[in-house]
This record gives structure tokens, C-alpha cells and sequence, in this order.
């Protein structure tokens, strides 16, 4: 079927037609509440919601474009069992059975669940009921691990409580930010507009990465420190402070505890030319860091993954948090270091425990703890020791420990570290369940029990964002096919697991009462974690609720959540850097791209999102390209000992000599060589077990390719294209495949769809041109050639949406490479980089709001105005 999508530019649609819904953004965790209105069957228009505190109205590209990916084309809508379609029934039966079984006969640690930050708090909280309090065991562990665990465990060090001391508001006051291991302007897009905002009005903008990220090109300074240096570059910022006397000597001889010879460790080596050396940055621009940060009392520190997927990524967060204690720069507007996190319930997740290290309602596994907990479930004994994590569930798995896994709204065969071994472990494994809603994903392939979740906009739940607000996500439509939201799914198991009563749910609001009395349930004070006054007005007070931030303003009192009140300086050094490896001499980073979300099973669908960033790039650093033979738009394969995919290179600057940077967003499903998740290591921080996803030794090497080209298809390909690389993303009305190989060009033909087929060969260039056509309409394309150009991919884009298109235009002459826009930067208004840079270049254009007055650029979600400001300032150094 097709996509039903929806136009992206209504006016202000509330008052208008259908009442307008207010719900809560699938993607990251800014959390910005959006306004939807049905106009159809399955499509709706977006805008964000004015009256939502995180976002005031506004969206980035990927929310303003929600509307082009709840059409049902790939959705799983039925439970399968094996290949085949099953009842409801019969998949729980099974399930339930099965689980049962495998704990009669291996105990209750032979199972577990593999859960995720995008389920709503209340699945969250009925999959950690059911194992940890029913089952008995902690393996339930989630995909937060990957992503916020070093952040949970760094606060629950320095605070004894995992709380976030910080909210968007601090941002509006700060006179200084700092983001370090983020890539805002990316992937948190509306904090980042909020951040720029606060800039426009004096605030001075550090941004410490080793990467020239977009984020980075707009900074007052950018520190491209070598990675895993932060721990370094933070203690010299301590040493800095207590030399220049910026501490806060009161706040520290109150409320802030030092272990003995903390003070002589900071003394000790952290003077600016040994920092600078370790860290490989210019002494004067560490010098200007640390001068602004002691020169600004009211200083937010941002972090996220290039601090947190670290193998020191504990380490390095607290020593993010030691030098806000010691400067008093906590509780205090303005004033605070703040993880902000990825996924829209990452924070939700972390609420209800859902962590295989906590147990519930930021409890631990203490026995006075496990006691409460337990009467309050009124459960059977409940797990007596934290979980795997992570990267041990999987090898678990993969060693036959646990014999039955379920994975919930996760796709770990792609997003683990060292996910071919993954595979094999989920291959392997006596009974796989998979809860997702898209019927073909790389871990669904390994499942024996398949159940169709309903997703975004079909459920109703809560999430919390990076600022610990909890706002409501709504239902828009109605459930399609037999998809169930996952607290149902999980609770009919339980229910079948003969724990009928504890988990006699008929609503969303029934879990969200019980969550509210457990997080309430004799606390008195000792966890900040709590919702007072929550819960009432029956099941219309949860359909009406209204976004709330719990906790208030924390340690405004200076009082934390340990045994004496007082928060903690956690000895943090750096650890040696180990040499550069003979055989895996480069550095490899991961990350994300601005339009697509992870492994693409929903951003995928939008073809708007699809052409900021067509395939995956390795960006390289010029000189190694040279040396290595590299060339830009050419192909080259990256190795770890764990793996090796391959990708379309870019060489920049913008990234360090000796190190690479590539997406995690491309999988088996969409590509055929650039899957990452195959190359990191299968190591985790010791403390947190978070995977080091940002340094893995690496390798990278050109690739001879014999022919390059691309496919369009209207329809999904008859096969996938067998040849070296491959890589798929929507485009409207249909799929772009970017296509290069060494063998024969001909065997391409086969993934063509029967039709008329006109051909056109230019055997000098090698260049083969087939259009294949249905009642006189282009259904599919092949471009090849070996020496020649191939023509604009807008152009062809174009003809598959042209009910009329003129495909005869194929065999003459195509347009040319300049007829092309290049890759999309603004995607409201589908503007490529090369209308915009003839737009500078013709009107004169002097800065991003002269782009946005001529064309429109920039105007609507905003989320491509850094890559405006770069462009602008690499055309004024061309002219210059
Ligand atoms: N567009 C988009 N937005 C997203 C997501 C998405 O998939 N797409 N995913 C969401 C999720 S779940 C998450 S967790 C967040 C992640 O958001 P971010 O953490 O901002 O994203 P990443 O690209 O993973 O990494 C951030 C930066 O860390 C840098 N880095 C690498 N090594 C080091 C180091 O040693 N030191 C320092 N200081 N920096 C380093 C990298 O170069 C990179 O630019 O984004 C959320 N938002
Ligand atoms: N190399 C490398 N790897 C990384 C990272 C990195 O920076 N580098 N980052 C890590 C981080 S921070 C993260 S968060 C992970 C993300 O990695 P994943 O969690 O594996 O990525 P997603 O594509 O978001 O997977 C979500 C799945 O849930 C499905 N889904 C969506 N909504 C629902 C729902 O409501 N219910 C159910 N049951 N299913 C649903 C989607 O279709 C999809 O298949 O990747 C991690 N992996
Ligand atoms: S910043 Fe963008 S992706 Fe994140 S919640 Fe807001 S609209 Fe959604
Ligand atoms: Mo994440």
C-alpha cells in the first residue's frame, strides 16, 4: 500500500476542522510536545505545541516530519509464529509456556528481556515487574545501557541518586554553555535552538569534540580534543578553578564530601601544557576554556555519547560533576551539568528501574529495598542481585546461559557493539521473542515468536524527558490490524504465566497509578524520586494530564540523597593512552545524522529525511586520504578486528588526522556493506557497562569499483541488488538504491520489474541506462557506467512521482550532473546544496537570515540553519 503522508506546511491548524490532539514527539529526548490533527484514515498534520514548556511551539526536522511515517507500509499487524501468521492466542501461550518452562528447568537467570528507551513508562513498568519481581530475576536490561548508563551511574557516585540536576530553563540564564560529546545541533535540535538563542544574547558557547561537528562550527570555541581525553581536560579545568580560587569554599566545607588526597590528585600533572599535550589541543585555546569557565559562575555543561560510550564514560561524567560541586554550580539557575539524553523515555525507563543495576523507583538492590519493593508488588521473592547488562546478556546468549530472550522495541543485531556476534548468539538461541512494529528488521529475522507492536501514535503512555518532564503521549488512531501496545502484551504474558491479579491492567492509567503509589510508597525524602499529588482524577485526570517536571529544582538546599546528605568528589584519573595499534591504526567514531533516527525503521519511511544524508559516509581527515590513496566519493572499506563494512567516503577536515567518523543509522535492510554496529568492540565501562561506541581501533582502505550507479524503484525491487555495495533510503514515491561493484553490470537487470523496458548504452563510457515502464510510467530505473557521469538523481526522483513522466528523455540525452540539488539541507522546504549555494552565490547572500528572506531556507523547523551559517562561511573564504 502506499504512504499516506501529510502536507507539512498547514496554517495554525487548531480551531480548524478536526479537534487538534496534544501528544509528545517519538524521537529524542528534548520531549517536545506536538499538536496533531487527523485528516485522514492514517495521515495527520504535525506542528509543535506552544503551550509545551520543552519546546514552546517549535520542532526539528525529523517531529515536523512525523506525519510522513505512520502510514502502515512495513508494519508487522499480525503475531507470527515461526513464517506464519498465529492468533494472539496462541503467540502468548507460547511464549508464556515457553519462559515457564525454561525457569522450571534452568531457574529464573536462564531468561531475560531486552527492552529499550522508547517504550512508555508504562510498559517499562510492567516488563521490570513482571522479571524482576515476578520471574525473580534481573535480567531485564535495556538499550539505555548502550546510551545513558555511564551518565546513571556517575550521578548515583557524586549524588547517590540518579538525578539530572538541570532543566531547559538553566539554559535561558546561563552566561556560559559547554557542550562536550554532544552533537545538539543534530541530534537534539531544539535545545540547541534554545542554546543559540541564549548565545544571540551574550552567553559564550564552548563545544568539546574531536569532530568540526555543525554544533562545533557555530561555537565561540571548538576544543577537537583527542578522544578519550576528557577526564584530563576536566581535572586541568579543576586545577585551574582552585588555583585562580573559584571554588565555592563554603558550599564545599557544607555539602560537598572529599575522599582523602583528592585535592593532591588534581595538583598533580594538570598544569595547561601537560593537559594541552594529553588532550593534543592549542594550549591557548585550553587556556580561553578554562579563563571563561572560571570567569562564569552561572556555567550548564551538556554531555551526552561522546562522554558517556566511552570506556572510562563513568569516569568522565564524574569528573563533569566534580567541577560543578567544586564550583557550586549546582541547584542553581543557570548553574548545573546536565545529561541530556537520547531517546524520548530514556528518563522514563530510568524511573521505573528498568536498568538490570537498579530495581525500581530509583531503588536499589538493598535489602530494606527488595523488601519494600516486594510488599508493595505483594510478590513472590523478588531478584536478590542486580542483571546482566548488556554486553554480558548478549553473551550470555551467545554461551547458552540464557535460553529465552525477549527483545522489546530494540534492534540489537544492529545497535550492539560487535553485532555480528550478536547475530550469532540470537541465532543460537532456543526461543526468541521480538515485540516491534515493523514486520522485517535485522533482529526480527532471528526471532522464533513475533509480536506486532502498536507504535507511536496508536498508543497512550507517558515518557520523561532529558529535564525530567512527564508529558502524555496520545493516541491519534485507532490500533490497525491485531497490533497491541506493549503493556498489554506483556501483562496478558504475565497473566499467562499465572500471575493473574498482580497484572489485572485494563489501562495505560492503571499502571501509572501503581507506578505513582510505588514511587511515593513509604519515601520520606530519602529518594528524590517521587510523584506527590499524582495520579488522581480517575482515568479522565491521566487522559488530561498536563506536562509536569518532578523534583522541582534539586540541591537548592545543597542536601543530596546519600547517608549524610552530602555529595561526593569522586577521585577520577585519566587513563593512559595506549599507542596507536600496527595493524588497526586508526581511531574509529560512531554517530548520528541529523534526519535519521538510528536503524531507520521509521525515519526511513519519510523521504523527506532521506536525502539530507543518502548513504553512509566515512569521513576522512585529507591527509590520510592522500596517504592512503582515498578518493573523495569513492568507495572504501573500514576493518576491525570484529568486522568490516563499507562506505562512500567524504573527506573533511572537519575530522582528526588518524581518525574516522561513520553512521549507525544503515542495516541489512538497507544496505548490503554499510552496517556499523558490526565494528565496535564488545567492551564496556567497568563501572557502568556502557559499550565504548566512539574508539575502536580501525582500519580503512580504498576499494576499486569497476562501475557505480543507482536503481529507483516505485515499488519494493523484485530482490535485493546483488553486487559489492548497496544502500537504500525512501524516496517519494518509492526506494533509491546507490549501487557500485566489480562484476558484470548486466546481472543487475534481474532485480528490474517486468515491463516495457527502453535502454540506452554508451559502451565508450561504459554507461548502461534502463527505464522500465508500466502503461507508459516510469516504475523503475538502472544508471550505471564505468567512466561516464550519471544524470541528477532529483531529475529521476522526479519522473517515478510524474504519473506522465517522459522516460524517452532516458534514452536521449539525460540532464546533467548540474541539474542535481545535491543532498537536501533544508527539508521543509526540500532545498539541496546546491540551489542554496547559487542562491548565496547569485543574491548575494549574507548571512542566514538573507537565505531565509530569498528562499525560505531555515524558516520553518530550523534545524538546518548551522549547515546555512557553514555554508555561507566556506563561500565567503572561496571569494576571499
Ligand atoms: N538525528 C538524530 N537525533 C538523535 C538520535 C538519532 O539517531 N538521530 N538519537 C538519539 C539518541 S538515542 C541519542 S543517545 C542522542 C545522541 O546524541 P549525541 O551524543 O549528540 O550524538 P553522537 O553522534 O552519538 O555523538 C556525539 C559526539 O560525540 C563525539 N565524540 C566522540 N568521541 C569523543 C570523545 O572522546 N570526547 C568528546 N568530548 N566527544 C567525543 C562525536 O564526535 C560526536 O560528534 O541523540 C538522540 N537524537
Ligand atoms: N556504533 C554505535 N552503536 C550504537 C550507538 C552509537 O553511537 N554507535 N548508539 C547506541 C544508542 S545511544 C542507542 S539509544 C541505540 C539505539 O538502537 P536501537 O534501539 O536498536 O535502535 P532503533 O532503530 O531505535 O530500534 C527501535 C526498534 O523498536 C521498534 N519500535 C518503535 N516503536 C516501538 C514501540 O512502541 N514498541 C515496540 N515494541 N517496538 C517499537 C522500531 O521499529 C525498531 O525496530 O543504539 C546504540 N548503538
Ligand atoms: S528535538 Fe526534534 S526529534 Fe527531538 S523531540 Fe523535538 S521535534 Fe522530536
Ligand atoms: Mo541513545
Amino acid at each position: 500500500m502506499s504512504l499516506v503522508t501529510a502536507p507539512f506546511s498547514t496554517p495554525a491548524h487548531e480551531g480548524k476542522g478536526p479537534p487538534a490532539i496534544r501528544t509528545t514527539c517519538a524521537y529524542c529526548g528534548v520531549g517536545c510536545g506536538l499538536s496533531a490533527a487527523i485528516t485522514g484514515e492514517r495521515s495527520v498534520t504535525i506542528e509543535g505545541d506552544p503551550d509545551h514548556p520543552a519546546n514552546r511551539g517549535k520542532l526539528c526536522s525529523k517531529g515536523t516530519h512525523l506525519g510522513e511515517t505512520v502510514g502502515l507500509k512495513g508494519r508487522l499487524l499480525h503475531p507470527t509464529i515461526g513464517a506464519k501468521s498465529a492468533t494472539w492466542d496462541k503467540a502468548l501461550d507460547l511464549v508464556a509456556r515457553r519462559f515457564r518452562e525454561t525457569i522450571a528447568q534452568h531457574g529464573p537467570n536462564s531468561v531475560a528481556f531486552y527492552v529499550s528507551g522508547q517504550l512508555l513508562t508504562e510498559d517499562y513498568y510492567v516488563a521490570n515487574k513482571l522479571m524482576k519481581g515476578f520471574i525473580g530475576s534481573a535480567n531485564i536490561d535495556t538499550n539505555s545501557r548502550l546510551c545513558m548508563s555511564s551518565a546513571v551511574a556517575g550521578h548515583i557516585r557524586a549524588f547517590g541518586e540518579d538525578v539530572v540536576p538541570a532543566s531547559y530553563a538553566d539554559i535561558d540564564t546561563a552566561d556560559l554553555i559547554v557542550l562536550i560529546g554532544s552533537n545538539t545541533a543534530w541530534c537534539h535540535p531544539i535545545v540547541y535552538q534554545r542554546i543559540r538563542a541564549r548565545c544571540e544574547a551574550g552567553a559564550k558557547l564552548v563545544v568539546i569534540d574531536p569532530r568540526r561537528t555543525e554544533t562545533a562550527e557555530e561555537a565561540d570555541l571548538h576544543l577537537a580534543l583527542r578522544p578519550g581525553t576528557d577526564v584530563a581536560l576536566m581535572n586541568g579545568a579543576l586545577a585551574w578553578c582552585r588555583d585562580a580560587g573559584v571554588f565555592d569554599a563554603r558550599f564545599l566545607t557544607d555539602h560537598v564530601a572529599a575522599p582523602e588526597g583528592f585535592w593532591e590528585a588534581v595538583s598533580d600533572g594538570h598544569d595547561l601544557w601537560s593537559v594541552a599535550r594529553t588532550c593534543d589541543v592549542p594550549a591557548a585555546d585550553l587556556k580561553r576554556f578554562y579563563e571563561l569557565f572560571a570567569a562564569n559562575p552561572r556555567t550548564v555543561t551538556l554531555f551526552s555519547q561522546g562522554i558517556n560510550q566511552s570506556l572510562a564514560g563513568t569516569d568522565q561524567v564524574n569528573a563533569i560533576l566534580n567541577l560543578h560541586l567544586a564550583t557550586g554550580r549546582i541547584g542553581k539557575p543557570g548553574a548545573a551539568p546536565f545529561s541530556i539524553t537520547g531517546q524520548p523515555n530514556a528518563m522514563g525507563g530510568r524511573e521505573v528501574g528498568g536498568l538490570a543495576t537498579t530495581l525500581a523507583a530509583h531503588m536499589d538492590f538493598a535489602p530494606e529495598n527488595r523488601m519494600l519493593v516486594q510488599r508493595f508488588w505483594s510478590s513472590p521473592p523478588i531478584a536478590e542481585k542486580p542483571g546482566l547488562k548488556a554486553v554480558d546478556l548478549f553473551r550470555a546468549v551467545g554461551e547458552g546461559r540464557i535460553k529465552a530472550l525477549w527483545i522489546m522495541a530494540t534492534n540489537p543485531a544492529v545497535s550492539m557493539p560487535d553485532a555480528g556476534r550478536v547475530r550469532e548468539a540470537l541465532a543460537a538461541c532456543p526461543f526468541v521473542v521480538v515485540s516491534d512494529v515493523m514486520a522485517d528488521t535485522d533482529t526480527g529475522a532471528f526471532a522464533h515468536v513475533r509480536l506486532p507492536a502498536a507504535a507511536w501514535g496508536e498508543k497512550d503512555g507517558t515518557v520523561t524527558n532529558s529535564e525530567r518532564m512527564i508529558s502524555r503521549q496520545r493516541a491519534l488512531f485507532p490500533l490497525p490490524g491485531e497490533a497491541k501496545p506493549d503493556w498489554w502484551i506483556i501483562k496478558e504474558v504475565a497473566r499467562r504465566m499465572g500471575w493473574k491479579s498482580a497484572f489485572a491492567y485494563d489501562r495505560p492509567a492503571d499502571i501509572w497509578r501503581e507506578h505513582v503509589r510505588l514511587a511515593n510508597y513509604q519515601n520520606n525524602g530519602t529518594r528524590l524520586f517521587a510523584l506527590p499529588g499524582q495520579g488522581g482524577g480517575g482515568n479522565a485526570g491521566y487522559d488530561e494530564m498536563a506536562p509536569f517536571r518532578w523534583g522541582g529544582t534539586p540541591f537548592t538546599d545543597g542536601r543530596f540523597p546519600t547517608p549524610d546528605g552530602r555529595a561526593r568528589l569522586v577521585p577520577v584519573a585519566q587513563k593512559p593512552l595506549a599507542p596507536p595499534l600496527t595493524h588497526w591504526p586508526m581511531t574509529l567514531n560512531t554517530g548520528r545524522y541529523r534526519d535519521h533516527w538510528h536503524t531507520m525503521t521509521r525515519t526511513g519511511l519519510a523521504p523527506k529525511l532521506a536525502r539530507h544524508r543518502a548513504e553512509p559516509l566515512v569521513e576522512v581527515h585529507p591527509d590520510d586520504a592522500k596517504r592512503l590513496g582515498i578518493a573523495d566519493g569513492g568507495l572504501a572499506r573500514v576493518a576491525t578486528p570484529q568486522g568490516d563494512s563499507i562506505y562512500r567516503v567524504s573527506i573533511t577536515t572537519g575530522q582528526r588526522p588518524g581518525e574516522l567518523f561513520v553512521p549507525i543509522h544503515w542495516t541489512d535492510r538497507t544496505s548490503s556493506g554499510g552496517r556499523t554496529g558490526l565494528l565496535p568492540r564488545p567492551l564496556a565501562d567497568a563501572i557502568s557497562g556502557q559499550p565504548g561506541f566512539k574508539a575502536t581501533p580501525a582500519v580503512i582502505a580504498p576499494i576499486a569499483t569497476r562501475w557505480r550507479g543507482f536503481a529507483l524503484f516505485a515499488d519494493e525491487p523484485k530482490r535485493s541488488p546483488d553486487c559489492l555495495w548497496a544502500t537504500r533510503v525512501t524516496v517519494p514515491a518509492g526506494s533509491l538504491f546507490e549501487l557500485a561493484g566489480d562484476g558484470d553490470p548486466a546481472a543487475l537487470d534481474a532485480i528490474l520489474p517486468g515491463g516495457e523496458r527502453i535502454e540506452a548504452v554508451d559502451a565508450a563510457r561504459g554507461t548502461r541506462r534502463v527505464a522500465v515502464l508500466a502503461n507508459g510510467r516510469l516504475i523503475a530505473a538502472l544508471l550505471l557506467t564505468e567512466s561516464g557521469e550519471v544524470p541528477g538523481r532529483d531529475w529521476l526522483i522526479a519522473q517515478l512521482a510524474e504519473p506522465q513522466a517522459a522516460p524517452t528523455l532516458l534514452a536521449g540525452r539525460a540532464p546533467g550532473v548540474s541539474a542535481d540539488r545535491g543532498p537536501i539541507i533544508c527539508t521543509c522546504f526540500d532545498l539541496g546544496l546546491r540551489t542554496i549555494l547559487a542562491a548565496i552565490r547569485d543574491q548575494h547572500l549574507a548571512d542566514v537570515v538573507a537565505i531565509g528572506a530569498a528562499i525560505g531556507a531555515g524558516t520553518n523547523c530550523g534545524s538546518c540553519r548551522p549547515a546555512l551559517a557553514r555554508l555561507i562561511a566556506e563561500e565567503t573564504t572561496d571569494a576571499a
